[in-house]
């Protein structure tokens, strides 16, 4: 057990309602075990750690074990229903393996449109608290590229942290930081250097929090392995850029999730410079948007795309100064992006009924012949 609210447990249960005796009963309930089962123990809950291919590590309260999916886990669910790295599970014992029979429900998903036409959720990790965006303070900066990343993470109701990392090559830091005001967002930014150790216990401390599991977000070669590795003592993961290629030898292909010496969880995850904007279903207009929303309050139609229409407020603060042009040119363009997946996502709907029938069919087929 000791080892389990190590990797979070206690905080699931609080986040999600389930302690373990809602558990066990719902267990009982759903007759899914009876009392004096071994195999189906509610007890048996272990998190997925990483993901490779069709294997899965969990640690369970009796330490790491290597995994697979039951069959009907494997065929039946979505992809986004299978288990993703932070993922709390329950396995029933099979040799020195697991099979993991069920996912526990998730209170936060970390999710990114996949691309192609027609919208697919594509969950990258499950119950995260945070998700630390981090980006270099060398070329890589891009202002409008950290506002994606917000703007996505509160969609997923995951709170948004910052960090610029390689203050050693920051050219104009004050400038930055202004930069980053001017987007009047509500979010923690720090900086640090990971190579002279700079700013690196103000994050230790504030950032990765006992409990909580904080997801490593922003494009490859902005330092999330090697912030990692700093903050494990764990050598491993750095990346080692070749010299004859520039390029990074380590660079992170998996999702991972480690467990630091304070108790905070983090989870690596590849670089990823497309993080396309979802739907914003989980969190409204105001979360995502909070200074365009205060200024839209004053607009004379409710439904004022702010583009043009008369009585525009926001389009007043603009004008009289009093909006940023950073916050607003960002905010038509997030929007933009978000049209054109909500249009994917009505392709998909659309598609999804008709798969819906086609599966009705084939089930009603194999009731019929038994098989
Ligand atoms: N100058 C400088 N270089 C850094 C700093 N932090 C990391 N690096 C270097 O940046 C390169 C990429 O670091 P990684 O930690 O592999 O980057 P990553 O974000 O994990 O990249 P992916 O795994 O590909 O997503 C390595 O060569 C690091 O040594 C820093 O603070 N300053
Ligand atoms: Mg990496
Ligand atoms: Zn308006």
């Amino acid at each position: 057990m000791e080892r389990l609210s190590q990797y979070g447990r206690d905080r699931y249960e609080a986040m999600t309602g389930s302690s373990q005796s809602a558990v066990r009963s719902q267990q009982f309930a759903d007759g899914h075990a009876s009392p004096g089962t071994t195999n189906n123990h509610p007890d048996n809950i272990a998190r997925v750690t990483s993901v490779t291919g069709t294997n899965y590590t969990i640690v369970t309260r009796d330490g790491p074990l290597q995994a697979q999916l039951m069959g009907r886990l494997m065929y039946a669910a979505e992809k986004h229903e299978q288990p993703k790295v932070g993922d709390w599970v329950r396995y029933i014992d099979y040799d020195e393996m697991a099979l993991i029979s069920e996912v526990l429900p998730r209170y936060t998903e970390l999710y990114r449109k996949t691309s192609g036409k027609t919208f697919e959720k594509q969950v990258m990790v499950a119950n995260a608290d945070r998700a630390v965006i981090i980006q270099g303070l060398d070329d890589d900066f891009n202002i409008n590229r950290i506002e994606r990343y917000i703007v996505q993470v509160i969609g997923c109701r995951i709170e948004p942290v910052v960090i610029l990392n390689k203050s050693d090559l920051a050219e104009d830091l004050p400038r930055t930081i202004q930069d980053i005001q001017k987007l009047q967002r509500d979010v923690d930014v720090y900086t640090c250097s990971v190579k002279t150790g700079d700013g690196i216990d103000v994050i230790r401390e504030k950032v990765f929090l006992p409990g909580h599991t904080s997801v490593l977000i922003g494009s490859s070669g902005v330092g999330k392995s090697s912030l990692l590795n700093l903050l494990t003592g764990d050598e491993r993961r750095t990346a080692v850029v070749s010299e004859s290629t520039g390029k990074g030898k380590h660079t992170t292909t998996t999702r991972d999730l480690f467990l630091l010496e304070n108790g905070a969880i983090v989870v690596d995850t590849p670089g990823m410079r497309e993080f396309g904007i979802g739907p914003g279903d989980e969190a409204d207009f105001e979360e995502q948007f909070p200074v365009i929303a205060h200024y839209a309050e004053d607009c004379r139609f409710t439904d004022c795309s702010h583009t043009g229409e008369e009585g525009c407020n926001v389009l007043a603060a603009l004008e009289a100064g009093e909006l940023d042009e950073v916050v607003y040119d960002n905010f038509l363009k997030l929007m933009k992006e978000q049209e054109r997946f909500q249009v994917s996502k009505a392709e998909q709907n659309r598609q999804g009924k008709q798969f819906g029938k086609m599966v009705k069919e084939a089930k009603a087929f194999r009731r019929k012949y038994k098989y």
